[in-house]
């Protein structure tokens, strides 16, 4: 199973945090972003958005990392990791979404005008973090993990644009129950990071 993957990107990391976390075993194919690779005819065709990560497996082409850590889970039977029943299943899908945006939008897109220079609304991207990383730390106040009282891919999920939150000016020192939950997965068995993680 063959992840086109970018060390510095969060998303991918996901999905590497997710296989190693899961034992499950992924081919790394490094993709060349910076000289746009991942726009390229080969990588289009794999993925028309042009973003990373994708995921191959045989005939199977995802997108989305969201996506990926369903697709493994479910792949191999994870039941304590998304788990089959709709409610369980539902509560965790919960917590992709917020990944998918009030993350995606507030800390990486911050780091993304720090750290890499683009021109984004950064003000707009502080306002959502701060909000979203106030509601996380609420939440990790009174609970372990995001959902279902134990890792579920609800953490691989939302941890790593927090966890690289500094790197867009975001500084986590207001929220210690999020750095408590951050050191928390860190002690997982097969747990990896990733550059410029807290
Ligand atoms: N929803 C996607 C977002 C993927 C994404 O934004 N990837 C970035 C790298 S971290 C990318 O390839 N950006 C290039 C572009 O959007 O043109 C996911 O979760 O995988």
């Amino acid at each position: 199973m063959k992840l086109y993957d970018l060390e510095l990107s969060g998303n991918c990391y996901k999905v590497r945090l997710f296989a190693a976390l899961a034992n499950i075993e992924l081919e790394i194919v490094p993709v060349d972003f910076m000289a746009g690779e991942h726009k390229s005819s080969v990588m289009l065709a794999l993925n028309p958005f042009g973003q990373l990560p994708v995921l191959e497996h045989g005939e199977v082409v995802l997108r989305d990392s969201q996506a990926m850590l369903v697709y493994l889970a479910r792949l191999y039977d994870l039941e304590s990791w998304l788990p089959s029943d709709p409610q369980q299943m539902a509560e965790v899908q919960q917590w992709l979404s917020t990944a998918a945006n009030e993350i995606q939008h507030g800390p990486n897109v911050a780091r993304l005008v720090d750290k890499f220079g683009f021109e984004f609304d950064k003000p707009t991207a502080l306002d959502i973090s701060a909000g979203i990383l106030t509601l996380l730390n609420d939440h990790l106040a009174e609970h372990d993990w995001l959902a279902l009282g134990h890792p579920t891919i609800a953490d691989c999920a939302v941890m790593p644009y927090v966890a690289i939150a500094p790197e867009g000016g975001i500084s986590l020192d207001d929220y210690p129950h999020i750095l408590a939950w951050i050191d928390r997965i860190k002690q997982l068995p097969g747990f990896i990071g990733m550059p410029g993680q807290v």
